[in-house]
């Protein structure tokens, strides 16, 4: 792919114009919206298929793009097309990258600093496939109760795709990381809006950014990457919540000592240990890795079943930075079915599950899938109710109605 554009004029035809609605007006389709299920605030969003170079999604902002995946999206398969993948930008992102002037300067504490082409890139090493979820830190947070500040993103912010590209240790290769080197910081080619205001960059401890696993990716799910995904370059970084995966890649700085920016040093972070709302003063870490999810798929909260019959249910889970181990189905009156697990396609993808229920006698009320990861984590009871509503992993529960 030479160059991946969005025109202004698609942006807003496809997203704004009054907004959505006029959008999907103009197509003759009406403006149609989707309940979040939202416990805390407004609750309904506009579900348009209107976004250039998206399928049907949940607009949660048009500029810069919040999108988010329906968890129909989820119904089937662990690979989550391209058109269908969350979006999420912080800062306003270029509508058009050339590749053939793009450049990845590398520098810092390194041997030698270097500006590399797409070419250099692809040619610093051995090309790598890695199946990992991309998951914002704050899927689910709209979610919270009491409710949080920040995006109020239901759990659709999340998906799974086949990451290409060459490990990261092999571009820092290109310069040398020089002794006394601690992190790896990146930066995209989005800029603040606003004057004055930092920009995204987001840095890693030197050991992670020597995983074998830890990508500079340019293709997703056997494409370019789409200039919403960060076209030419992201980094993908398995396991850990996707506010490190930089988009537009731009910089690497080989840092040394500790990471003072911004986005890592005051925001991004949640409650050393558990908190109650009240707190308001209390230590934080940085969020880093993903903790075990799992999800019903095939019925929504408040679905008719039939009584007297099987009833088989599915869905998605996770492990986070393990393996997926176990999931149970849980519920009222010590319900606790181990699932089924689907094909194991990567610790670090999605995987199915699914549990079939002999008989149905009565109302399935408050049941909920519980995922262990290979480190023992497993999903808890109750919500751990941070600030930013990061990180969230309690066990989701839904009703279903026997008829
Ligand atoms: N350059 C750049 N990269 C970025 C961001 C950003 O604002 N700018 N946001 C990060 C965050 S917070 C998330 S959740 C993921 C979202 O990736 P996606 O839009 O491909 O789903 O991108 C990450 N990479
Ligand atoms: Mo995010």
């Amino acid at each position: 792919m030479i160059e991946s554009k969005l025109t202004r004029r698609a942006l807003i035809a496809g997203a704004s114009a009054g907004t959505v609605g006029a959008a999907l007006a103009a197509q003759g389709i009406g403006p149609q919206l989707i309940d979040l299920g939202l416990p805390g605030g407004p609750s309904l969003r506009p579900l348009t298929p209107a976004f250039p170079g998206k399928g049907e999604m949940i607009v949660q902002r048009i500029r810069p793009p919040l999108l988010e995946a329906p968890m129909s999206v989820f119904r089937d398969g662990v690979i989550t097309p391209n058109d269908r993948m969350f979006v999420r930008w912080n800062w306003d992102m270029p509508t058009s990258v050339k590749a053939a002037d793009h450049r990845v300067a590398v520098g810092g504490t390194v041997t030698q600093a270097v500006s590399l082409t797409l070419d250099d890139i692809a040619g610093a090493g051995e090309h790598v496939d890695v199946v990992a979820i991309n998951q914002c830190a704050g899927n689910g947070r709209g979610l919270s109760e009491p409710r949080v500040t920040g995006t109020q993103w239901g759990n659709g912010a999340m998906g799974c795709a086949k990451w290409t590209g060459v490990r990261l240790k092999d571009v820092l290769a290109k310069a040398g990381v020089a002794k006394g080197a601690t992190r790896v910081r990146f930066a995209g080619l989005d800029v603040p809006l606003t004057d004055g205001a930092p920009q995204f960059i987001k840095s890693i401890p030197l050991d992670i950014a020597m995983r074998d696993d830890v990508l500079v990716a340019w293709a997703m799910n056997d494409a370019p990457l789409p200039l919403l995904h960060g076209f030419p370059l992201r980094v993908v970084v398995p396991g850990w919540f996707s506010t490190y995966w930089v988009k537009m890649l731009s910089t690497i700085e080989v840092l040394m000592g500790e990471d003072d920016s911004y986005y890592v040093a005051k925001s991004y972070r949640m409650p050393a240990a558990p908190i109650t709302p009240e707190d308001k003063d209390f230590p934080t870490v940085a969020i880093t890795t993903m903790p075990p999810r799992a999800f019903i798929t095939s019925h929504d909260d408040g679905a008719v079943v039939a009584k007297g019959k099987p009833l088989v249910l599915e869905g998605i889970a996770m492990g986070g930075d393990a393996a997926l181990t176990k999931v149970a189905l849980v519920g009222e009156g010590g319900l606790d079915i181990p699932c089924t697990l689907g094909p194991d396609e990567g610790t670090f993808a999605f995987r199915r599950w699914s549990v079939t229920i002999p008989a149905i006698t009565d109302d399935l009320e408050g049941i909920g899938v519980r995922a262990t990861n290979a480190e023992g984590a497993v999903q808890p009871e109750s919500l751990a109710w941070n600030p930013s509503g990061y990180a969230r992993n309690v066990i989701e529960r839904i009703t279903l109605r026997a008829q």
